[in-house]
């Protein structure tokens, strides 16, 4: 990732202001252009607050919410558990920790607090495992977790993303919604066993949708040094055949588990050791370096892709207008 200028006060609040002014135009084309007014709306609300969206994806048990622990510093989210929907969970910085159930059809939302990490994370449990909301009965759409974690300081949103890249169709509304929402992502394989089709086939789409990406190999325990190093470079050949990448792929090797032991001991050696120090310092620095560009970027790419696909939608319709009305009763 290169570093690229500093983004002027000016050039936000351009954005900012061109973004609600294509909100408000396109809120004049009638009824059926509501969800882009609200996703325009959104987008520049997200981008008015400096929040960055920064997903862990990867197929089911590659390890995401065990390192999504290990970095927010508290074993909160369900590990090795089977997951309940493509309900993504969004993890941001507050004073004071709070759960927030937001369900399907903007159902009031449900909120806890909690005294301790015990607390919140069986309540957590209740929403987004399967064992606690079998086939997603409760319709939970989506979740939110406050929490006064250092590394959420700086605006950014950790996603965590049950159930999402873990079916062999990738290509369901709900991942594209979702992708639609990411300014960056890690993308978590294991070092065992190596990636697969299956992943393959999300990353392609990951990649077309997502502007920063970067990739972690997760369980590094299960190899020693020369294992690591075949893996490593294994993976590194697949991805330099399988995407388009300019220059070095940038592949952080990491033991998730051995992380969160050692962030929970306050073992300094072993989270050294387990890969996360690395991972962590590189996020920060990013994140304090690149964080508004990065975003800037992301909403100005999502904005294009959105007013496409207005004029596409608006000209369709005019074109509908256009027809003499016994061609159109014909059609
Ligand atoms: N050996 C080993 N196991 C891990 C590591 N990270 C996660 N796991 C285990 O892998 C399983 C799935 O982890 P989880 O975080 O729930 O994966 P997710 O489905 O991708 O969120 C759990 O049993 C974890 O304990 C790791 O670094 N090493
Ligand atoms: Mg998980």
């Amino acid at each position: 990732m290169t570093q690229s200028t500093p983004i002027s006060n000016r050039n936000r609040l351009h954005l900012s202001s061109l973004l609600e002014q294509t909100a408000a135009t396109v809120g004049k084309l009638g009824t059926e252009f509501d969800h882009y007014r609200f996703k325009l709306t959104e987008l520049n609300s997200r981008y008015s607050e400096g929040r960055f969206h920064l997903a862990v994806l990867g197929q089911f048990k590659r390890g995401k919410s065990t390192l999504l622990n290990a970095l927010i510093g508290e074993p909160i989210l369900p590990m090795g558990v089977v997951p309940v929907t493509a309900a993504p969970t969004f993890i941001q910085y507050a004073e004071l920790p709070k759960i927030t159930v937001q369900y399907q059809g903007g159902q009031v939302a449900d909120e806890f607090s909690g005294v301790s990490t015990e607390e919140r994370s069986a309540y957590l449990n209740k929403f987004v495992t399967e064992e606690g909301n079998p086939q997603n009965r409760l319709d939970v759409a989506e979740v939110q977790i406050d929490l006064p974690a250092p590394i959420l300081k700086n605006g950014v949103v950790l996603i965590d993303t049950p159930r999402i890249g873990s079916t062999y169709r990738h290509n369901t509304l709900a991942t594209l919604n979702f992708l639609e929402q990411c300014d960056s992502a890690m993308f978590l394989i294991s070092a065992d066993p190596p990636i697969t089709e299956v992943e393959l086939e999300f990353l392609r789409q990951v990649r077309e949708k997502i502007p920063r990406l970067f990739f972690v190999m997760n369980k590094i325990d299960y190899l020693d040094e020369s294992e690591l190093e075949q893996a490593l470079s294994f993976y590194k050949r697949v991805l330099s055949e399988q995407i388009e990448w300019d220059g070095e792929i940038p592949v952080f090797c990491v033991s998730a588990r051995k992380g969160l032991d050692a962030r929970t001991d306050k073992d300094l050696q072993n989270w050294t050791s387990s890969g996360l120090e690395q991972l962590e310092s590189f996020l920060v620095e990013f994140l304090a370096g690149e964080k508004f560009n990065a975003l800037m970027d992301a909403v100005l790419r999502r904005s294009i892709d959105f007013i496409d696909a207005i004029l596409m939608e608006a000209g369709i319709a005019l074109q509908a207008l256009q027809l003499p009305s016994n061609c159109l009763k014909k059609k």
